[in-house]
C-alpha cells in the first residue's frame, strides 16, 4: 500500500492542487454526505487539522478536556438522534480515553464511531517506539461492535459507510475507526476521491417481526392473569413513542419502565406501576419486555425480586440471541421495536380484553399506598437538607418544565433521584446506564444540550460529579443552558466515615468536607449557588433554567443522609468473616 500511496502523491504533486483532494477532506465530506452535523473529540497530532477543517467546512465541532467525556457526548448523541455519534482523538492516550465510552456505548445499545488518529503503521507492528504508539485496532476490537482501519484514501467513503451502518443497523452500538496519519495527508485525485464517498441508503432497515411470533406473543398475553409490560430504554431509543403508548393503553396492562424508558409515558399515567415495582415483578404471571434486557437490572429474570409464581416471558428484541439469554422466553419477537409494536397492535383487533381488574387494581392500590408515603418526606425543609427535601423541589421543577433533560448519576443521588422525580416526556432522562458508570455527567449534558436544543438539569453525586467536573470550562466555553446541581453529602454515599486505624488520612469514602464546587463554574465565567435549603436550591435552579446560563448549584446534603451503595449494597461482596467483625 504505501508505496502505491506515494507513488499516488508524487504524481499527483505535480498537477493543479484544485483538482486534488487528500484524507482529511475525504473524512469531513463522507460525514457530511451522511448527514453528521457534529463532533466530539480533544485535539493533537494526528487528528489536530482535521478538526479544524470540520469546523471550516460547517460541521459543530465540540472540542473537550478529556476524550472520555467527549465519547460519552458522541454516545448520547447517538441515543438522542439515532445517528452515530462522532468521537474524535488521538492516538494511544487518547485512543483509551475514548474507548471506556465506545464500550459504554456497546454495553447500553448506543450507535457510536470513535475515530481515531494512529501512528505509522510499518513502526507499531515491529513495535519500534512511535510516538503514541499502540495497535489500538486489536485493543478495540472487543470492546465494540465491529473495528475497521483504513488505509487507503479511496477506501475513506466506505470505511465510514461500513462504520455508520454497523453502529446503527440491527442492535445499536459502538464501532472503531482507525485513521493512521499517513492516511489523513494521502493526496488523490478530487472527482476519484468524490465517486469514492458512500451515502449510506436506509442505515438501520426495519426488520418485521414474522406473524406467528406475533400471535404467539398475543396468546400467551391473552391467557395471563396478571400481565405486565416492561420497557426499557430500546423502547425509548425505538423513537416509536406513539406506537408504543398506543399499545400499552389498547392493552390496559401495567408498564413499568426502567430508567431510560421513563417518560414514554408519563410517569403519573394511570398505567404506571413505577411505584409499586417489587409487587409489580412478584406477582405478575406474564412479562411482555420491549427493548428491556433481563440482565441484573432486572435481577435476570428469576429469584427473589420475581416472587414464587411461574413467569411467562415474551420478548420483542431486534437482536435474536438476546432471546433464553438468561430464562426460557415463552413468546420470542424479533425485529425492531415500531414494526413488533405496530403488529402486535394490529393483531390486537378491536375486541382485546383489558386484564383482570382484581390485577389492575392491586397494582394502582400499591402505587398510590406508595406515593401517599413517600409524599410528606418530598415536602421537608431540613437543614442540612436530605436527598427527600432536595428532590422534592427539582421534581416540582421538571413537572412544570418537562422538556428539560435530566441528566443524573452518584449512588443515592441516583437512586432517591429516578423514583422521586417523574419525567413526562421521551428521552429526558439520561443516567449511568447498564454498567452504572461514575462520569457520564458532564459528557451527556453537553450533547444533550447541543443535540436538542433543550435545557439540561444534571443532578450529580459528588463523587459522581468529580469524574467529568473539568469539563464546566467545556459547558461555559459554549455557554451551553446546562444546570449542575451536585449532591454534596461529602463523600461517596456519605460523607462521614473515619480513617478505621486512626491516622491522619481521611477514610476513602469521604471528601474535603464543605467543598465549594461553585466556584468551579465560576472559574469560567458560569454562575456559582451555594444552596442549603430547599428553596435556595428550587430558586437557583428555576433562575439558571429561565436565563441558560452555565450553572452550578452546590447543594449541601446531609453526610449522613445516604446508604451503601445507594439500592444495590446487597451487590457489595459479604464474606462470613466480615460478618462476624
Ligand atoms: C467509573 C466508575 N468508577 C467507580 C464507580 C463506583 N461508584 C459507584 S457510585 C460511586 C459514587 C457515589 O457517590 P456520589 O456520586 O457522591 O453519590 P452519593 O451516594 O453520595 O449520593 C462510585 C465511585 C462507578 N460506578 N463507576
Ligand atoms: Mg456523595
Amino acid at each position: 500500500m504505501s508505496s502505491t500511496a506515494t507513488d499516488t502523491v508524487h504524481r499527483k504533486s505535480t498537477e493543479d492542487p484544485a483538482e486534488l483532494t487528500d484524507g482529511f477532506h475525504l473524512i469531513v465530506d463522507a460525514l457530511k454526505l451522511n448527514g453528521i452535523e457534529t463532533i466530539y473529540g480533544v485535539p493533537g497530532i494526528p487528528i489536530t487539522d482535521l478538526m479544524r477543517l470540520a469546523q471550516a467546512e460547517g460541521l459543530r465541532v465540540i472540542s473537550f478536556r478529556h476524550e472520555q467525556h467527549a465519547g460519552y457526548a458522541a454516545s448520547i448523541a447517538g441515543f438522542l438522534t439515532r445517528k452515530p455519534g462522532i468521537c474524535l482523538t488521538v492516538s494511544a492516550p487518547g485512543f483509551l480515553n475514548g474507548l471506556t465510552a465506545l464500550a459504554n456505548a456497546t454495553t447500553n445499545c448506543f450507535p457510536m464511531i470513535l475515530i481515531s488518529g494512529s501512528s505509522e503503521r510499518e513502526v507499531v507492528d515491529l513495535q519500534q517506539g512511535d510516538y503514541e504508539e499502540m495497535d489500538q485496532l486489536a485493543v478495540a476490537r472487543p470492546h465494540c461492535k465491529a473495528a475497521y482501519r483504513v488505509l487507503d484514501a479511496e477506501d475513506i467513503g466506505i470505511g465510514i459507510a461500513r462504520a455508520i451502518r454497523s453502529a446503527v443497523s440491527g442492535r445499536p452500538g459502538g464501532v472503531y475507526l482507525d485513521v493512521p496519519a499517513k492516511l489523513l495527508a494521502q493526496v488523490i485525485d478530487k472527482a476519484q476521491g468524490e465517486r469514492s464517498l458512500v451515502k449510506v441508503i436506509d442505515p438501520a432497515p426495519r426488520q418485521l417481526p414474522a406473524p406467528e411470533a406475533v400471535a404467539r406473543a398475543l396468546d400467551v398475553l391473552k391467557r395471563a392473569k396478571r400481565p405486565l409490560i416492561i420497557l426499557g430504554k430500546g423502547a425509548a431509543y425505538a423513537q416509536a413513542d406513539d406506537a408504543i403508548r398506543a399499545l400499552v393503553e389498547k392493552s390496559g396492562i401495567p408498564y413499568l419502565p426502567m430508567s431510560m424508558a421513563k417518560g414514554l409515558l408519563p410517569d403519573n399515567h394511570p398505567q404506571s406501576a413505577g411505584a409499586a415495582r417489587s409487587l409489580a415483578l412478584k406477582d405478575s404471571d406474564a412479562v411482555l419486555l420491549i427493548g428491556a434486557r433481563l440482565n441484573w437490572l432486572l435481577s435476570h429474570g428469576k429469584g427473589k425480586p420475581w416472587g414464587a409464581a411461574p413467569k411467562t416471558f415474551i420478548q420483542i428484541d431486534i437482536e435474536p440471541r438476546e432471546m433464553d439469554s438468561n430464562v426460557e422466553i415463552a413468546a420470542p419477537v424479533v425485529g425492531d421495536i415500531g414494526s413488533c409494536v405496530t403488529a402486535l397492535i394490529e393483531a390486537m383487533g378491536n375486541n382485546w380484553p383489558a386484564p383482570p381488574a382484581e390485577w389492575t387494581a392491586a397494582v394502582r392500590d400499591k402505587v398510590q399506598s406508595n406515593i401517599e408515603k413517600m409524599t410528606p418526606r418530598l415536602k421537608n425543609n431540613n437543614v442540612p437538607m436530605d436527598f427527600h427535601g432536595a428532590l422534592g423541589s427539582l421534581r416540582e421543577i421538571i413537572a412544570e418544565r418537562p422538556d428539560t433533560i435530566l441528566v443524573n448519576e452518584g449512588a443515592n443521588t441516583l437512586d432517591f433521584a429516578r423514583a422521586i422525580i417523574d419525567i413526562y416526556k421521551p428521552r429526558k432522562r439520561l443516567d449511568v446506564g447498564t454498567w452504572g458508570v461514575m462520569g457520564i455527567g458532564m459528557g451527556y449534558s453537553v450533547a444533550a444540550a447541543v443535540e436538542t436544543g433543550e435545557r439540561v438539569l444534571a443532578v450529580c453525586g459528588d463523587s459522581a460529579f468529580g469524574f467529568s467536573g473539568m469539563e464546566v470550562e467545556t459547558v461555559c466555553r459554549y455557554n451551553l443552558p446546562i444546570c449542575v446541581v451536585v449532591f454534596n453529602n461529602s463523600g461517596i454515599y456519605r460523607g462521614e466515615e473515619t480513617n478505621p486505624a486512626g491516622g491522619p488520612d481521611p477514610a476513602p469514602l469521604v471528601f474535603v468536607p464543605d467543598a465549594r464546587y461553585e466556584k468551579l463554574m465560576e472559574a469560567f465565567g458560569g454562575v456559582g449557588v451555594y444552596a442549603t435549603t430547599p428553596d435556595d436550591l428550587a430558586r437557583a435552579v428555576r433562575e439558571a433554567l429561565d436565563s441558560g446560563k452555565p450553572t452550578l448549584v452546590n447543594a449541601i446534603i446531609d453526610p449522613s443522609a445516604g446508604t451503601e451503595s445507594g439500592r444495590i449494597g446487597n451487590l457489595n461482596p459479604q464474606s462470613a468473616l466480615s460478618k462476624k467483625k
